[in-house]
């Protein structure tokens, strides 16, 4: 089996890891949580050539998505998502009006989607707090998974000229604001009770910048602006991380912060 060679091998991991960890303090985005929708924003925004990072508290990217409904792995989209699900090459069945998909192989072409597409995405990192300037977020403060509950280690910065949170139900990166009282009183109302059919419109409908800098995506919008919350159907949510990529990418492009969290 060749030459293998126990610090050889300790090198490796160690030079390819920092140099990805180098690039992704260097980013114009920075996504928070790799579910459908932050992975959807991470591969749109990778595609218009912006630098991203995507950070994922746990082990396996895909958020809610591996588990579909009940544990049962399969997911369900409607015929507006079909178009994303045949570009990522994702294989799909009609049911009714519906259409279903393994809930494995969707998650799986949307991680690579993202990393082909050039995304950095470091999982085992849990954001805990924003950087806050001149009333703009340029930065997510980061931690290891597990490590910063139990033991006095600090945290990192990921400085970018946009950052998106995309944490699902919890809404993480509007909670900082909101405990810090930065948002509009009665800006973070949580999420209301379920209705699939208006939760789908409303998480595409609604993206946008809560603060100078920081943009929600997917569950997250609802719980930020008091949508529903949302039945077992993804198609509404890899569609809300489209328009959000392009509102990011849009002000990105218009604002002194496009090459980064530190104007230009
Ligand atoms: O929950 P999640 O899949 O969010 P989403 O993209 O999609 C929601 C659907 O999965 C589902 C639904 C549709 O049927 O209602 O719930 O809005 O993915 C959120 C990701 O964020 C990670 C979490 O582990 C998950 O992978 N996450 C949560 N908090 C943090 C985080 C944090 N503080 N730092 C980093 N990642």
């Amino acid at each position: 089996m060749g030459n293998v060679v126990d610090t050889d091998i300790s090198r490796a991991i160690l030079d390819s890891y920092h140099a990805k960890f180098a690039g992704a303090l260097r980013s114009d985005v920075v996504i928070v949580g790799a579910g459908p929708s932050g992975l959807m924003a991470a591969w749109r925004l990778a595609q218009g050539s912006r630098r991203v990072v995507v950070l994922e508290k746990r082990l396996s990217p895909g958020g809610g998505i591996w588990g579909g409904s009940l544990g049962m792995n399969e997911v369900v989209v409607q015929k507006e998502a079909l178009r994303i699900l045949d570009e990522a090459g994702v294989r799909h069945q009609p049911s009714g009006h519906l259409f279903t998909s393994d809930a494995m192989e969707l998650a799986s072409a949307l991680c690579l989607k993202a990393l082909h597409a050039g995304a950095i995405l470091l999982n085992l990192m849990t954001a805990g707090d924003v950087c806050v300037r001149s009333g703009r977020v340029n930065g997510v403060v980061a931690n290891r998974s597990m490590l910063a509950d139990s033991l006095p280690i600090d945290p990192i910065v990921f400085p970018a000229g946009a950052m998106i949170g995309a944490t699902g139900h919890d809404a993480v990166l509007a909670r900082c604001l909101q405990r810090r009282g930065l948002l509009e009183a009665g800006r973070l109302p949580g999420e209301g009770p379920m209705d699939a059919q208006a939760d789908e419109q409303f998480v595409v409908d609604h993206v946008n910048e809560l603060l100078p800098g920081l943009w929600t995506t997917g569950m997250s919008v609802c719980a930020s602006q008091g949508g529903p919350r949302m039945g077992p159907i993804f198609g509404g949510m890899l569609l809300s991380g489209e328009p959000v990529a392009e509102d990011v990418h849009r002000s990105l492009s218009n604002s002194e912060y496009n090459g980064g969290g530190i104007p230009s």
